[in-house]
C-alpha cells in the first residue's frame, strides 16, 4: 500500500513504468488528473513517457492515502555557443 519510490525524477522523453507488486488493485493517478494508469491488477505495469506536464503529485484513486511525486528535470544537453 505505497509506491516504491515515493519520489521519480525523470527528464522529458524517459519512461516511466509502474509494476503493482502488491496484493490489491492500485492506480496512478496525477493529483492535477493530468494523467492517469488504468486500473492496475496484481502483477500487472503501466509506463508512461515523460514530459514536462508529467511533474506532478500522484496517488492511487483506490487508496489516497497512498502519495508520491514524479519529478520532471530538464536535461544538461544544451550549450550555449559563443
Ligand atoms: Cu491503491
Amino acid at each position: 500500500m505505497a509506491f516504491h519510490p515515493a519520489e521519480v525524477s525523470a527528464r522529458p522523453g524517459d519512461t516511466i513504468v509502474w509494476i503493482n507488486r502488491d496484493f490489491v488493485p492500485h492506480t496512478a493517478t496525477a493529483l492535477d488528473s493530468a494523467w492517469t494508469s488504468p486500473p492496475l491488477a496484481v502483477g500487472q505495469r503501466w509506463q508512461m513517457i515523460a514530459e514536462a506536464t508529467t511533474a506532478s503529485e500522484y496517488l492511487c484513486a483506490f487508496h489516497p492515502v497512498m502519495e508520491a511525486r514524479v519529478s520532471i528535470t530538464s536535461s544538461n544537453s544544451t550549450e550555449e555557443v559563443p
